[in-house]
């Protein structure tokens, strides 16, 4: 519904979207190579109470940003993929406390995702682009691609590093938001990593800054900020429903229109301290 204000969609968020990772034993987990590589405890039960967070998205536009030290402010910041934070520093900061990557990352050799350094820091959360509607059993059966073997493989590697699997339902109560939210046919591929990673920590955090999704006026052709390469794709969106995600989050910011054109950044609430 477009006319919704944006108090309506974070309550609608809030109420209708379960952020939730999949925890030991549950259903096709309780097979035998499955003990003890599941988390027992949930994110929020691991990672405790966090006041403020930061979202650092990817995009190009993050470079020269100058946002190092705000990002690193955050008690937490999440960041995604292969994101590096050596040799920028200055415009992304050098905490990371989560970082969510994609099974198509976990599942791409040239990624080196089971001997990154990259992937030793922090807690490690995972996502597949899951069967519609995102039932257990059937992700398990057929995920997009294979993160299994490469998340035990992992989960063995380092067992003392905490590693989640994001509940595939997640991204499908999304994806409903942002086709409710748009005033077009919206094609069914789950959201990016940035709209999954927003709301995982508006479920962590009482406070959340979302830096460089929505473009500030820093945006250009860059699709990342560590990597020489163009393609306005990687900001408008091509398989994921990138541009109505951005909508979503646009409608949602409670900042400023300063705060978004000059650094690139949203501020949205947790969902603890959301009064619906
Ligand atoms: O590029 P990616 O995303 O890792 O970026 C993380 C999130 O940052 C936001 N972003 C990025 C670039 C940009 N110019 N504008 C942005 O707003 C997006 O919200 C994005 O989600 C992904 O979502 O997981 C994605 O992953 C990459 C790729 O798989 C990984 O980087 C690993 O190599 C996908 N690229 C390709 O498949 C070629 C991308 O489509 C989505």
């Amino acid at each position: 519904n477009p006319y919704l204000t944006g108090m309506d969609l974070l309550c609608q968020l809030k109420s209708r979207v379960n952020v939730s990772t999949v925890l030991g034993d549950e259903g096709p987990f309780a097979e035998p190579i499955w003990r003890g590589m599941l988390p027992q405890r949930s994110l929020a039960e691991e990672l405790g109470h966090l006041k403020t967070c930061a979202v650092v998205s990817s995009a190009g536009s993050m470079l020269g940003s100058g946002l190092g030290n705000e990002i690193d402010s955050h008690n937490a910041v999440l960041r995604f993929n292969g994101a590096p934070t050596t040799g920028y520093e200055h415009d992304v900061g050098t905490k990371t406390t989560l970082r969510l990557v994609n099974s198509q990352l976990m599942a791409s050799p040239e990624q080196h995702f089971l001997e990154g350094q990259l992937y030793a820091q922090g807690t490690l959360v995972a996502w597949d682009p899951a069967p519609y509607p995102g039932d257990l059993e059937e992700w398990y059966k057929s995920p997009d691609y294979p993160l299994f073997e490469p998340f035990r493989t992992l989960r063995a590697k380092r067992p003392w590093q905490l590693f989640h699997l994001l509940h595939p339902r997640l991204q499908w109560e999304l994806w409903e938001l942002v086709q409710e939210g748009a005033d077009e046919q919206v094609q069914r591929n789950p959201p990016s990593s940035g709209l999954l990673g927003t709301v995982l920590m508006m479920s962590l955090c009482e406070l959340v800054h979302v830096y460089e999704f929505l473009p500030s006026q820093r945006q250009s052709h860059r699709c990342h900020y560590y990597q020489d390469f163009s393609d306005d794709a990687c900001t408008l969106g091509a398989y994921h429903p990138l541009l109505f995600e951005k909508n979503l989050v646009r409608r949602m910011n409670r900042g400023t229109q300063a705060d978004l054109a000059q650094r690139g950044c949203v501020t949205l609430p947790g969902f603890q301290v959301l009064n619906c």
